[in-house]
C-alpha cells in the first residue's frame, strides 16, 4: 500500500515537471504569478472587529474565554476593541485597495448575526454590518472571500454542547442558510469552517484556546467527526438550495502543517502522520471512497481496545453520511504556516489523537523561529505539503487561504519579508514544477489583531496597529511596501 503511494507521487511529480519543466527554469529567479492568480488578504471576525456587546450581539465562547481574567490569554487581552474594524473597515478595505490584493477573506460572527445562536433571530444590524463591507469591497474591486465561522461561535450552543454534540451540525447549517441567503448575491466563494482540527485540538483536547475543553482521546473525535458533518450540511445546503441562482462556491478548509520523515525513506511513518493529521479530516470529502483513512480506523480502535474501551474512541460515519460528505468541497483551502519532523516514538497523554499515532514530531534546531512558539520557518515545507495534498486527492484546485509570520510589532519587518519572499518561491514551484492546481494565495494578515491565547503580544499584520491609541492607527510596515510591489508587477520581488 505505501509503495503505491510513493510511486502515485512519483508518476505524478514526473509527469509534472514534464509538463513544466522549461517554463519553471527561466522563471525561477525572480517568478511571475500566474495569469488570474488570485493575491488576497485575510483577518477573522473575533481578531479584528471588536464591538463584542453593540446592538443585539450575542456572547461567543471567546467573549467568554477571554473574560475569564485569570491569565488563560498573555496579559489578559480580549477582542473587546481588537483593532476596532467594526467601525474602521472602511479604512481597512482602503489599505486593501491602496495596496494592490484583489481579494479579501474575512468571517461574519455567529452571534453577532444570530444573537440567541439559532435562526429563530436574525439581528438586523448584524447583517448590515456584513452588507455594508461587503458592498464597500465590491465598490473597491476586491472580490470577498467569506469565512462563515472561524472559532466564534455563540456560548449558548457551547453551554449545550458545541462541537461534541452533533445538534451542531444543524445548527451551523441553519447558520450558514442565513448566511448564503444575506450574501450569496453577492459573495461568489464560501468557507464553511475555518479549521476545523486546530478548533478540536486547541479547544476541545488541550483546551488552550476557547471553548477551553480538556478532552484528550475523545473530545478531538467528537469534535472532527460533527464538524466534518457541518461543512458537509453548508455544504449540501448550497448546492441545494443557491447553488443553481447564485453559482457560488464552497470549499472545505484544512490546516496544513507539513510532516516530513526525518528518515526520507521512512514512507510508513510519513503516511501515519499525514493520515492522521491531514487524512481524518480529508479522507471524508476527498478521497474516493469517503469515510477516515484505513489506517486511522484501525489503530484507534486497536488502541482503544488495548485500553480497555469497549468502542474504538474514532465514532463511525453511518453509510448514508459517508455519501453525503464525501465531495462535498469545490475547492480546497489551505492554511499553511510551518512544518514538524517526525519519527516513530511515544508521544502525548494516554488516550490522544496524538498518542494513538505512536509518532514523534520535533523540530530542526537550525531552523529561524518567529514569535509565535509553534512557527518555524522551513519554506520547503510548503511545495512539499502542496505536493502531498495534490497527490494524494486527485489535484484538486486550491487556495491558500492563510499564510504568514508572527513578531512582536516591528515596523521594519524584513524577516517577514523574507518569509514571503521564500515560501512564495516554494508556491510557485509547486505550481509550475509540480503541475498542483493552487489558484490564489492569501497571506494572514492584513493588520495586526487580537492572536488568541497570544492576545496582542505575537503579530501577524503586514499593516500595523496601535492598540493603544484610541484611534487604533494603522501604519504600513515594510511588508506592506513589498507587497505593494509585488503586486504592481505580479512578479516575486527579491527581498532585500
Ligand atoms: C490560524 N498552530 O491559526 C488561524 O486561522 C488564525 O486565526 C490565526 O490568527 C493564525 O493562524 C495565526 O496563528 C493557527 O498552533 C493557530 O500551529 C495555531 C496554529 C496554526 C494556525
Amino acid at each position: 500500500m505505501f509503495d503505491t503511494v510513493s510511486l502515485r507521487f512519483c508518476v505524478f511529480l514526473f509527469l509534472a515537471t514534464a509538463a513544466n519543466g522549461e517554463f519553471a527554469k527561466s522563471h525561477e529567479e525572480y517568478p511571475r504569478f500566474p495569469p488570474n492568480f488570485v493575491l488576497g488578504v485575510a483577518t477573522a471576525a473575533y481578531q479584528i472587529e471588536g464591538a463584542w456587546n453593540v446592538s443585539d450581539k450575542g456572547e461567543s465562547i471567546w467573549d467568554r474565554f477571554s473574560h475569564y481574567n485569570d491569565g488563560r490569554i498573555f496579559n489578559n487581552d480580549t477582542g473587546d476593541v481588537a483593532s476596532n474594524s467594526y467601525y474602521q473597515y472602511k479604512e481597512d478595505v482602503a489599505l486593501i485597495k491602496k495596496l494592490g490584493f484583489t481579494s479579501y477573506r474575512f468571517s461574519v460572527s455567529w452571534p453577532r448575526i444570530l444573537p440567541t445562536g439559532f435562526a429563530n433571530n436574525v439581528s438586523q444590524d448584524g447583517v448590515n454590518y456584513y452588507h455594508n463591507l461587503i458592498d464597500e469591497l465590491l465598490a473597491n474591486d476586491i472580490e470577498p472571500l467569506l469565512t462563515i465561522y472561524h472559532w466564534d461561535h455563540p456560548q449558548v450552543l457551547e453551554d449545550a454542547g458545541g462541537w461534541l454534540s452533533s445538534e451542531m451540525v444543524d445548527w451551523f447549517g441553519d447558520f450558514a442558510r442565513v448566511v448564503y441567503r444575506e450574501y450569496g448575491a453577492k459573495v461568489k466563494r464560501f468557507i464553511p469552517i475555518n479549521e476545523p482540527t486546530s478548533i478540536c485540538i486547541n479547544g476541545y483536547t488541550t483546551g488552550i484556546d476557547a471553548p477551553g475543553k480538556k478532552l484528550h482521546g475523545i473530545g478531538e473525535y467528537l469534535c472532527i467527526h460533527n464538524t466534518i458533518k457541518a461543512h458537509a450540511r453548508a455544504y449540501r445546503i448550497y448546492e441545494n438550495e443557491f447553488k443553481s441562482k447564485q453559482r457560488g462556491q464552497v470549499g472545505y478548509m484544512y490546516s496544513a502543517f507539513a510532516f516530513m520523515p526525518e528518515d526520507p525513506n521512512d514512507v510508513l511513518t510519513a503516511e501515519i502522520a499525514f493520515e492522521f493529521n491531514a487524512g481524518w479530516t480529508l479522507n471524508p470529502i476527498y478521497s474516493h471512497n469517503g469515510d477516515y483513512p484505513e489506517l486511522v480506523k484501525s489503530i484507534v480502535a486497536e488502541k482503544s481496545k488495548q485500553q480497555g474501551y469497549t468502542k474504538s474512541r474514532l465514532p463511525e460515519f453511518e453509510p448514508e453520511w459517508i455519501e453525503y460528505i464525501r465531495g462535498a468541497s469545490d475547492f480546497l483551502a489551505v492554511n499553511h504556516y510551518t512544518t514538524r519532523l517526525v519519527k516513530p516514538g511515544q508521544s502525548g497523554i494516554v488516550p490522544s489523537h496524538e498518542n494513538d499515532q505512536s509518532v514523534v514530531q520535533f523540530i530542526d534546531s537550525s531552523w529561524k523561529k518567529a514569535a509565535s512558539d509553534w512557527l518555524e520557518v522551513v519554506p520547503k515545507g510548503f511545495r512539499y505539503i502542496l505536493g502531498e495534498l495534490a497527490s494524494k486527492y486527485g489535484n484538486p484546485p486550491m487556495y491558500v487561504t492563510e499564510n504568514g509570520f508572527s513578531d512582536t510589532g516591528l515596523l521594519h519587518d524584513f524577516d517577514r519579508i523574507k518569509y514571503f519572499y521564500d515560501y512564495l518561491k516554494e508556491m510557485l514551484l509547486a505550481i509550475y514544477v509540480d503541475g498542483v492546481n493552487v489558484q490564489g494565495y492569501y497571506l494572514w494578515s492584513i493588520i495586526d489583531n487580537f492572536e488568541w491565547r497570544r492576545g496582542y503580544s505575537e503579530k501577524f499584520g503586514i499593516v500595523s496597529v496601535d492598540f493603544n491609541h484610541v484611534n487604533k492607527t494603522r501604519t504600513l510596515k515594510d511588508s506592506a511596501v513589498w507587497w505593494q510591489t509585488v503586486l504592481a508587477e505580479r512578479n516575486l520581488v527579491p527581498a532585500e
